[in-house]
């Protein structure tokens, strides 16, 4: 469901926006009757432009008359359900207003922000009775009708939402004259198209108010009694918007009654069971494939998570931040008078991920932020990252997400990157132009299977390419993107990482690398051996949501950003 965005005229309402399509085009629009979002969602998938929420649908499905003894409230809730439930418009069979133009203002602005295209109100005295019922059918005067249509029209929020003016004088027994007096009145208040109802066997009356209507707007039918009229002999006439106002309804309670009178006939189920929907259908239409997807998607986010966060090195070996790092650890350093470590860990909490690991060694002493545990790492000045981050010890029944303490990011990258089922995945920057950067300074080139598609409006398909290559080192000409410093290992891809570690230093102390460079090895040089060892790595594409600080201009911008925030979080 979409709708009515923000407050204020001008929203956007997409379904609304449709109707007001559907009514404008020269070709009919069908919608068809539904009481619940189970009809809704069938007439949708059966291909209808539109679902009527029908009273007497509703009425009948709490085993109650139509003739307004449901509240407004019941009717609002069953279109509410079917507006969730669909993507096609609804237009709301609301009576008579549920009183006068007070009810009236209160019902447009329920119905239109729970997301329903449009509403119908017929000219009928409150309370009314259902238009096929013999009897008593009282009209409203006309001066009165007109004050609910334009209180209705006041009280939209978006300029989309419709308001239809049905005529209740033909089944009132008024005559022609009468029920065009008051369309033509309907129309001049300003509704945005009236609905001409009959109760007569024959299209004969509804086809002589079409021909002696001057268009003044859209008309609407429910050739309910007079059946044998096609849609395409209603589009001939101009008809814009056909209602088959309660053939689910009717065709649901025929296969009940035919279907339950065979069970308690045969003494099984089993008679029936070819001729009803089976469970996989039942399912489907609940969305439960959907329910499916979202949960892979987005409940992975909710598995134990541990971050690791590698904070020894000594980064005063940037020109730029010399000063800057030279005591602290650039987790400490200070981004608009909060320490990155602490708006690290902020984000962090924000989605939920509490048990942050940093691993000290330069100026341990410095980093002091609540809510962190620390690993001082003895031998940072001897090894590289790639030792730091495994001196936090095996994941148990966890995941680790793996941060650079150089880099800001947003809650949004790290859902993403927490939705992703792969064992090893490292997030990538889309839009890195590797031509462009040649030179600029020593980056995490990555080379992908393919090339990324350079776009900002790339969709997260949960597809994601594999890492070919990554390193310092590699030809810029031969490379896609970068490691932007984020990472998700599985509890296996953890211990890809520790395998890939423990045989680089075998193969070192055999005297194939020497030993030292192996334990000074960068991150990325560990997960070229875990690729080398022949597992895939992958990438998550992202084109937006980080910052690293890596200069002292990026350490300027990063603190100007949050000055301009003031004071919200990533
Ligand atoms: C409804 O479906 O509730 C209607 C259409 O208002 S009719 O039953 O034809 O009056
Ligand atoms: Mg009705």
């Amino acid at each position: 469901m979409n709708s009515v965005c923000e407050l204020g005229r001008n929203t956007m309402h997409r379904e609304a926006r449709r109707l007001r399509e559907l009514l404008a085009q020269p070709t009919i629009a069908r919608a068809i009757g539904a009481h619940d979002a189970l009809g809704a969602t069938i007439g949708d998938q059966a291909g209808f432009d539109a679902i009527w929420s029908s009273g007497l649908e509703i009425s009948t499905s709490h085993g109650v008359p139509d003739a307004n003894i449901l509240t407004m409230t019941e009717f609002l809730d069953a279109a509410a359900a079917m507006a969730r439930s669909t993507s096609i418009p609804i237009v709301a069979d609301c009576d008579t207003g549920f009183g006068n133009s007070n009810n009236v203002i209160h019902m447009v602005r329920s119905f239109e922000a729970a997301g329903v295209a449009g509403v119908s109100i017929e000219d009928k005295l409150f309370p009314k009775v259902n238009s096929f019922v013999p009897g008593r059918q009282e009209l409203a005067p006309v001066a009165e009708f007109v004050g609910k249509i334009m209180a209705a029209k006041n009280a939209q929020r978006s300029d989309d939402f419709v308001v239809i003016a049905r005529v209740e004088a033909l089944v009132a027994g008024h005559g022609i004259e009468e029920a065009l007096r008051r369309g033509r009145a309907y129309a001049d208040a300003g509704a945005d198209a009236v609905l001409i109802h009959s109760k007569s066997k024959t299209p004969d009356e509804i086809l002589e108010f079409v021909r002696r209507w001057e268009a003044r707007a859209p008309l609407v039918v429910v050739p309910t009694t007079y059946h044998q009229i096609s849609a395409q002999e209603l589009e001939a006439v101009g008809i814009a918007l056909l209602i088959y106002a309660n053939h689910g309804l009717r065709a649901s309670i025929r296969a009940m009654q035919d279907t339950y009178s065979r069970i308690l006939q045969t003494g099984s189920t089993s008679a029936v069971e070819s001729d009803i929907a089976s469970m996989t259908e039942v399912f489907e239409l609940q969305g439960m494939p959907q329910m499916k997807a979202d949960e892979k998607a987005f409940l992975r986010a909710g598995e134990p998570t541990r971050v690791v966060i590698p904070a020894a090195g000594d980064h005063s070996g940037e020109a730029s931040m010399r000063e800057i790092a030279a005591d602290v650890p650039m987790a400490m350093v200070d981004i608009h008078g909060e320490p990155l470590l602490q708006r690290q860990v902020e984000t962090l909490n924000r989605v939920g991920v509490q048990d942050v690991r940093v691993i000290s060694g330069h100026r341990a002493d410095r980093i002091d932020v609540e809510g962190v545990q620390i690993v001082h790492h003895e031998r940072w000045a001897q090894t590289g990252i790639a030792a730091s981050i495994l001196s936090a010890g095996s994941a148990q029944q966890a995941r680790t997400l793996m941060i650079f303490s150089d880099v800001l990011f947003d809650t949004d990258l790290v859902r993403r990157l927490l939705s992703c089922n792969e064992d090893v995945v490292l997030a990538v920057n889309r839009q890195f132009d590797p031509a462009a950067d040649a030179g600029t300074r020593a980056r995490d080139y990555v080379a992908l299977a393919e090339a990324p598609v350079q776009t900002r409006r790339a969709l997260e398909t949960g597809s994601h390419q594999t890492v070919v290559s990554i390193g310092k080192t590699l030809h810029p000409a031969e490379v896609h993107t970068e490691f932007i410093g984020l990472a998700l290992f599985s509890e296996k891809g953890f211990g890809l990482l520790e395998e890939a570690w423990e045989a680089a230093l075998v193969r070192a102390d055999e005297g194939f690398h020497e030993a030292a460079d192996t334990r000074k090895a960068s991150f990325t040089d560990l997960i070229q051996e875990v690729i080398d060892r022949g597992y895939p790595v992958h990438a998550l594409e992202t084109s937006s949501g980080w910052m690293e600080i890596h200069s002292f201009d990026d350490y300027r911008e990063a603190c100007s950003v949050f000055a301009r925030r003031g004071g919200a979080n990533t």
